[in-house]
């Protein structure tokens, strides 16, 4: 992973309580592609949340996997759709603040919930998330927002980095890269993608931005957005959910390869729209 050439936080911005999203925030995630809106989710919610996500690591879904290496602390689990088996984060998203925040963000009149994504960083996870665009993993074109919810507190040395500004970039999606640096994909999304042969230049490009979070704020992204985590060094373990949305201009993209996760949803066509038992609309 490179070292970002600088690391700048602008100002947070508190949704609930203080105020809704407003035209500023519009605004900033328009030029950013990233957004950092504290206290989203009150104690009660990050409660039910984190016995989800814990329940999760007891017992992952057929998707679920856990990245230990050998020798290292700790270990890096990712699973998907605790929305399908657990009735908790069911009613969660449709019933929370998630899918108003999302909608009003992007100026979107409905919201369609794509999967759900449990990140886990035990305490002393040496495990990084490399520089990725998620369009890399998605069938789907258009509009689509990675909303990522901070379980646990995390310090500024642990939190995912952003590159501001590179949702804007004229330049074709990557290839996948797993992240479990020792796998690639047999089998990966191709149609409009490109090799990312170089980070170097982006590096260079855009700035670095990322906040240290309390359990309940959130980090909005578009799925252009690069991002990447680094180890967790917080001394304690990390839960973080990420709730992927889209907007109603979103199309469904039947590229033949294998999506991560690879979720097809049932009955959609190629340029089509997205919604299905699978992909739920929210509102
Ligand atoms: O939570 C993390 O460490 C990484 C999150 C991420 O890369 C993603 O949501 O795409």
């Amino acid at each position: 992973m490179t070292t970002p050439a600088s690391v700048v936080a602008p100002p947070p911005t508190p949704v609930f309580g203080a105020r809704e999203v407003g035209d500023d925030d519009r605004a900033r995630f328009a030029d950013d592609g990233v957004i950092c809106l504290r206290g989203v989710l009150d104690a009660e919610a990050v409660e039910l949340l984190r016995r989800a996500v814990d329940d999760a690591i007891e017992r992952p879904g057929p998707h679920g996997y856990q990245v230990a290496n050998p020798g290292d602390p700790g270990f890096f689990f990712t699973d998907y759709n605790l929305w399908q088996r657990d009735e908790r984060v069911r009613r969660f998203i449709e019933d929370g603040p998630v899918a108003d925040v999302a909608r009003s963000l992007v100026g979107s009149p409905g919201l369609t919930l794509y999967f759900d994504n449990v990140f886990v960083k035990a305490a002393g996870s040496r495990n990084i998330v490399p520089w990725h665009e998620d369009a890399m993993y998605m069938r789907m074109n258009g509009t689509v927002l990675n909303f990522w919810i901070a379980l646990d507190p995390v310090p500024l040395d642990s939190a995912v980095m952003f590159k501001r500004g590179s949702h804007r970039r004229d330049a074709p999606t990557s290839l996948a890269i797993h992240f479990d640096q020792a796998k690639t994909y047999a089998d990966p999304l191709t149609r409009g993608r490109v090799p990312l042969e170089d980070f170097g230049p982006i590096d260079r490009e855009f700035d670095t931005v990322c906040w240290a979070a309390e359990p309940g704020d959130a980090v909005v992204f578009t799925q252009r957005t690069f991002h990447s985590s680094p180890p967790n060094n917080a001394g304690r373990i990390r839960r973080a959910i990420g709730f992927l949305l889209l907007a109603d201009d979103v199309t469904f993209d039947a590229d033949p390869g294998t999506s991560d996760p690879p979720f097809r949803g049932e009955g959609l066509v190629d340029g089509g729209p997205p919604q299905c038992a699978s992909f739920p609309r929210l509102r």
